[in-house]
């Protein structure tokens, strides 16, 4: 199984979910600086040019992070990473869409990727606040809805909480967002899990 990522981009939570699971894979780093997911050997591979895409065994790939941290956890049951009744499964898919399907477009590209959105150049400053004042609005809607205690489901550990890690993380060290109090407990205590903190070392990041 090859895991296409590039350091610090979304797929990071594919990562920590990869070294939860603690089975073999064969890292492939993408440098974006470089554009390197635009190279025709990547296209190749995968014609939407982004990260997370995991190319499986029987050589079939799956991308969409939603997709992947589900089928990594549904193939890897022992690992306990999706609740066991379909409320808690639901649940759990209705918080990796909000993250990966809202808050990383909407919030985050905006702020990381400001001409995808803007006309002109002169309007990209303008996009950049908009994604921010966004980030802050939907990080209050996890936090007004906190369900759980220390992770996001009431059942516990799960995917859900490796998705609103790589949107923690870039909040609190690369965006310098203040994070809210249920999501700020979340991330310390995501960054005291031993998973993380390889993950982190892996992508050359500060743990
Ligand atoms: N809908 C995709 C979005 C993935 C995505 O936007 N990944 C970014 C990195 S955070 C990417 O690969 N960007 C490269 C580009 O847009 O050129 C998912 O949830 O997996």
């Amino acid at each position: 199984m090859r895991f296409f990522y590039a350091p610090n981009a979304c797929s990071i939570g594919i990562h920590v979910v990869l070294e939860e699971i603690g089975k073999p894979y064969e890292p492939a780093p993408l440098d974006f600086r470089n554009n390197a997911q635009y190279e025709p050997a990547y296209v190749a591979i995968n014609p939407k040019s982004k990260v997370p895409a995991l190319l499986r065994d029987d050589g079939t790939l799956l991308t969409e992070y939603p997709v992947i941290a589900m089928w990594l956890a549904r193939t890897n049951p022992e690992a306990g990473l999706v609740p066991a009744d379909l409320e808690g499964q639901t649940r759990c898919a209705e918080f990796l869409d909000y993250v990966c399907g809202t808050v990383h477009p909407q919030a985050f590209t905006r702020q990381s990727r400001p001409n995808r959105f803007a006309l002109r150049a002169e309007d990209e400053p303008a996009i950049v606040a908009q994604g921010r004042e966004l980030a802050v609005k939907y990080m209050n809607v996890i936090e007004a809805g906190w369900r759980g205690e220390t992770w996001v489901l009431p059942s516990g550990y799960s995917i859900a909480d490796s998705a609103l890690f790589f949107i923690e993380h870039w909040a609190a060290r690369r965006f310098n967002i203040p994070l809210p109090p249920h999501l700020d407990a979340h991330f310390k205590a995501m960054l005291a899990r031993p998973a993380v903190r390889r993950t982190l070392e892996l992508e050359g990041l500060p743990t």
